[in-house]
């Protein structure tokens, strides 16, 4: 079994997106609408239980507000918001605003020098992506990703499998030649269910979920500089991820 290909999550994994990101857009949007809804730190955290922007607004109103009537277009206003929210959404990443986390720049080179293909398996809308990694990563990014599978691309978002099974099928790829790098729980059964060895990094909101079935669990990637902490998963005694670290990991 040799490594060919990486596929990577964003939200979470590439880049700290939710608290600092995708949370005050939608406040933003909120806001502009005259909404009284308010998405503080905790209370998102909650509502990340459930995958993509529409979906979890859908959730927020039937699970915390019992007090909204829906209007008769509710649906519409929830799309509307979705837009607003990604205008908000973007332009903060067009400022170079959401860092790559630790790791992810020198492990995207390594990967690329040594001839691994990358892909992209997210739940995100594509254009949130795509300004993400060329204000974050570098311009002219996007393009050392063969595939961004994002969004609506899919009827089923994570955790069902959909999104990476489609990822692998435009990569012409076999599960067992791929690993897949997520942070959540939602993303960890995505992947598992479509058969990918996973490598999760952590992040606060993710910290206590259940990663049963990860390869691995770390803090970070890690740097040559600055170690990363292996919180649970096979123990490759090193301190940060390279490709022989990955290819190791692949094959245990
Ligand atoms: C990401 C998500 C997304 C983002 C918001 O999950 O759940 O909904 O929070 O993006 P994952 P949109 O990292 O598992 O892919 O508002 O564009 O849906
Ligand atoms: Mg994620």
């Amino acid at each position: 079994m040799t490594l060919l290909a990486l596929l990577f999550d964003v939200d979470g994994t590439l880049a700290d997106t939710e608290r600092d990101g995708h949370r005050p857009a939608f406040n933003q949007a909120f806001q502009d609408a005259g909404l009284d809804w308010v998405w503080d730190v905790a209370l998102y955290g909650k509502l990340l239980a459930v995958t993509g922007g529409k979906e979890r607004m859908k959730h927020y109103i039937d699970h915390f507000r019992p007090d909204y009537r829906k209007p008769d277009n509710f649906d519409d206003l929830v799309a509307d918001l979705h837009k607003a929210k990604t205008r908000h959404y973007t332009a903060l990443a067009a400022q170079g605003g959401i860092p790559m986390r630790p790791g992810v720049k020198r492990v995207l080179n390594e990967a690329r020098a040594a001839g691994l293909r990358l892909g992209i398996a997210t739940t995100t809308t594509p254009e949130n992506v795509t300004v993400l990694l060329e204000h974050s990563l570098g311009s002219g990014t996007q393009d050392w990703f063969e595939v961004i599978a994002a969004g609506d691309i899919v009827p089923s978002k994570k955790p069902a499998p959909d999104i990476y099974q489609y990822a692998l099928e435009k990569m012409g790829l076999n599960p067992a030649d791929c690993l897949a790098f997520e942070d959540s729980e939602n993303g960890l059964r995505s992947s598992l269910g479509a058969g990918l060895k996973t490598l999760v990094t952590v992040n606060d909101y993710t910290l206590d979920h259940d990663f049963t079935g990860a390869s691995v669990v770390l803090s970070d990637l890690g740097e040559p500089s600055a170690s990363n902490r292996r919180i649970a998963g096979v123990d490759l005694n090193q301190p940060f991820v390279d490709v022989a670290y990955l290819r190791a990991l692949h094959q245990s």
